[in-house]
């Protein structure tokens, strides 16, 4: 009898874990964008990105008191809105209604559903200000603020609350239902160059991993996010070869996504060159490491060229398994009126931009 109920007891108690357990864990929204990226590149489509496209462009600027999102310069040059879309989370860590480029976060926040809603993926980088020094993150005066805001350093704790706001700000990003948004998430961005206070002369190989590392940890680990997908993404101008590619990145099992960001300042020579070397490097990597590859900023200031997405860009693009290219923003402010990466109604490139938004290989919404 004793031998039955034991038996029992041990069927009982397997019956209970079988029944309690799921077969296959629930896929989060941050899995559910990382497949349908990959499915977009297997099926060869690019995706075009605009950074700020729903907040303001060339010669307008969202009003305060908008409840829709439906105005854009890359709509209303080609009546297709980007795939991709793109915002910063620069101010958040100083509790700032507005980001550094005056957007506000609560119609960030909004724009990001809308978006979502649309059928768009959105992709979040963050320039936030230097923990140590006060100044912007262009303030390279110190090579000791990453050192300063790791475990044991002066500033960490402080800089913890910074990361707080930020997953604060992710986290809230949720469809009606409550269903958080998937967001490509790019931190600690061109850290090949100097010009941020993460960046290559500003801190040691191991301090910038331990950055990221911290980063994730806190994150994914502390805050549960389940939304974000990982995105590393060195600046081009510095990828020398593939070993400056790969010094710094932070890990498998961080990153989900690798790419670059790169501009054109010269020729169209030039460009191409910078282009192709940092994607093949890129791509390369990609396939190496089992991650999806994107050109994740690029433009011309100004889009000088008549044929530039065409000639130029497409040019380069058209032969890689890139998931998708974003150009940046169209500042809207007086003095800024030069600094735009898309084209709006009557600008010179935008015939050619409507020639490449039909194409089949480039995805619009
Ligand atoms: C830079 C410029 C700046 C802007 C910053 C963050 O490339 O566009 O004007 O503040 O990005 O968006």
């Amino acid at each position: 009898m004793k031998y039955i109920l034991k038996h029992l007891t041990l069927i009982a108690t397997a019956i209970v874990i079988i029944s309690c357990c799921p077969k296959e864990p629930a896929q989060t929204p941050a899995d559910a964008l990382i497949d349908r990226l990959t499915d977009l590149v297997e099926q060869g489509k690019i995706m075009y990105g605009h950074q700020d496209d729903l907040m303001y462009g060339h010669s307008w600027k969202l009003a305060d008191d908008a409840t829709e999102y439906v105005q854009s310069d890359v709509h209303a040059t080609c009546g297709k809105y980007p795939a991709v879309y793109g915002l910063d989370l620069g101010g958040i860590e100083m509790d700032w209604p507005a980001n550094l480029d005056k957007n506000s976060f609560d119609h960030m926040r909004a724009s990001i559903v809308a978006h979502h809603e649309r059928g768009g993926v959105v992709t979040i980088s963050w320039h936030p200000r230097n923990p140590l020094t006060g100044g912007d993150a262009w303030d390279v005066s110190s090579d000791q603020v990453v050192a300063s805001i790791l475990p044991g350093g002066d500033k960490h704790e402080y800089f913890m609350t910074w990361l707080c706001k930020a997953a604060d700000f992710m986290e809230s990003v949720k469809t009606a239902d409550g269903t958080p948004v998937p967001l490509i998430w790019r931190p600690w961005h061109e850290h090949t160059g100097s010009w941020f206070w993460w960046g290559q002369k500003l801190c040691t190989t191991e301090q910038y991993k331990a950055l990221w590392k911290m980063t994730y940890d806190y994150m994914m680990n502390e805050r549960g996010l389940t939304n974000l997908v990982w995105s590393y993404s060195p600046g081009a101008g510095e990828l020398s070869s593939p070993e400056v590619y790969a010094e710094r990145y932070p890990g498998d099992e961080i990153i989900d996504m690798v790419g670059f960001d790169c501009y054109f300042y010269s020729t169209r020579e030039d460009y191409f060159k910078k282009m192709k070397n940092a994607i093949d490097i890129t791509v390369a990597f990609a396939k190496e490491h089992g991650k999806i590859p994107a050109v994740t900023e690029t433009g011309y200031e100004g889009v000088k060229d008549p044929k530039w997405w065409t000639e130029v860009l497409y040019e380069v693009l058209k032969d890689y398994p890139i998931s998708y290219v974003l150009t940046w923003r169209n500042a809207c402010d007086e003095n800024m009126q030069h600094h735009y990466y898309a084209p709006f109604p009557g600008q010179e490139s935008a015939d050619d931009f409507c020639t490449f938004a039909a194409l089949d290989h480039m995805m619009f919404l």
